[in-house]
């Protein structure tokens, strides 16, 4: 990573497959205008690191691609994925080896409901904003294991999760310091009742890591019940923790709660500031819409204001999360998936406005 010049912003920029390649020339737009109202600037570099790339290449991305990212302050991902290429291919060959050369050990997926969003929930008087903390560099997502007598009827499996005191605490540790600036609470998703060795001793780590914080009120609950309360009684929950998998499975029932897969944001942190973060929406490459122009380009254009409060510019990302609101709560444009008829481009243009209009009026 080069140092900042003081606000310039060197971005690498991966739209990747499906509607990745629609919604993330919205999110740049939006930031190039933010930029040129609060007084700062981003040179975008544009890797076209893809399936398609696979198909011609071989590889998700070249040999040197992780020196290539390292170069730049931040990167904004797309979405990964087509149905041409078995997906574990596509999510090893570029998105968890960018996580893991960069030490993006915190995903951060915010599940917060917005003004003039219909969740497919009953009650939502109380709001939901949840915080979900994700282990992003071990637990379940591992290469350890194989197979045994391919191809015959004693063929198994073995897959291993890897959970660190390292990487478990660090994960703890962030999700606990979050709680202090929000609630106070934590809730930590385990399931030791069935998975006796890495649980309980996530358990454990999580038990330490709370005694050195009295100050914050932890609680554990075992996944399966943590995931129906996400459902039941999403206003009770603040700041949640998970392991890789865990995380990953109740940010996308935070997403849905919250109106759409389509909006939902998320950073894969380097909180050390060491190596570049990546910043991309929780939605895939969605190839059953692509191509229509209807993707919901919000979950894009929030992730890239994500990146900006990263970088220090958080009065960008206030300008663009008061436009966003401004969209969906005063005004009827909206994607299909929120259950409107505007185009990816409508849905840009309107943001985009309410952003001309905030600085006109300032
Ligand atoms: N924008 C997110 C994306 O393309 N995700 C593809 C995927 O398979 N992700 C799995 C994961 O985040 O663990």
């Amino acid at each position: 990573m080069t140092a900042a010049s003081a606000r310039h912003f060197s971005i690498a920029v991966l739209p990747g497959d499906g509607i990745g390649t629609e919604v993330m020339p919205p999110a740049l737009e939006v930031v190039e205008l933010v930029a040129s109202m609060t007084g700062f600037t981003v040179s975008w570099t544009e890797y076209p690191w893809s399936c398609a790339y696979y198909h011609e290449h071989g590889v998700m991305m070249p040999a040197d691609g992780i020196a290539q990212l390292e170069q730049h302050d931040a990167i904004l991902l797309g979405a990964v994925g087509d149905p041409s290429l078995p997906d574990h291919l596509s999510l090893w060959g570029l998105l968890i080896p960018i996580r893991r050369a960069f030490q993006q050990y915190i995903n951060l997926r915010p599940a917060l409901l917005l003004p003039g969003v219909v969740s497919p929930l009953r009650d939502t008087e109380r709001g939901i904003d949840i915080l979900v903390v994700r282990e992003n560099s071990e637990g379940e997502y591992s290469e350890v294991g194989g197979r045994v007598f391919p191809g015959t009827p004693d063929e198994l499996a073995v897959q291993e999760a890897i959970f660190s005191r390292k990487g478990t605490e660090r994960a703890i540790e962030f999700a606990v310091e979050l709680a202090r600036s929000r609630s106070g609470r934590v809730v930590s998703a385990t399931k030791s009742n069935g998975i006796i060795h890495s649980m309980t001793f996530w358990d454990e780590v999580f038990h330490d890591v709370m005694q050195r914080h009295p100050d914050i009120e932890g609680r554990l609950m075992h996944v399966d019940a943590l995931a129906a309360r996400f459902v039941s009684h999403p206003h009770d929950l603040d700041v949640v923790v998970g392991s890789n998998l865990f995380g990953d499975i109740l940010t996308d029932i935070g997403a849905v709660i919250v109106g759409s897969m389509g909006m939902a944001p998320s950073a894969n942190l380097n909180p050390a500031g060491e190596h570049p973060s990546m910043f991309e929406p929780v939605h895939g490459s969605a190839p059953d819409i692509a191509g229509q122009g209807i993707a919901n380009p919000i979950g894009q254009i929030w992730s890239a204001a994500m990146m900006l409060d990263h970088l220090g510019e958080s009065t960008a990302h206030d300008v663009i999360m008061q436009a966003i609101h401004h969209v969906l709560g005063e005004t009827a444009v909206r994607t299909p998936d929120l259950g409107g008829t505007s185009s990816t481009s409508e849905v840009t243009a309107a943001v985009m406005s309410a952003i001309r209009a905030a600085g006109a009026s300032t």
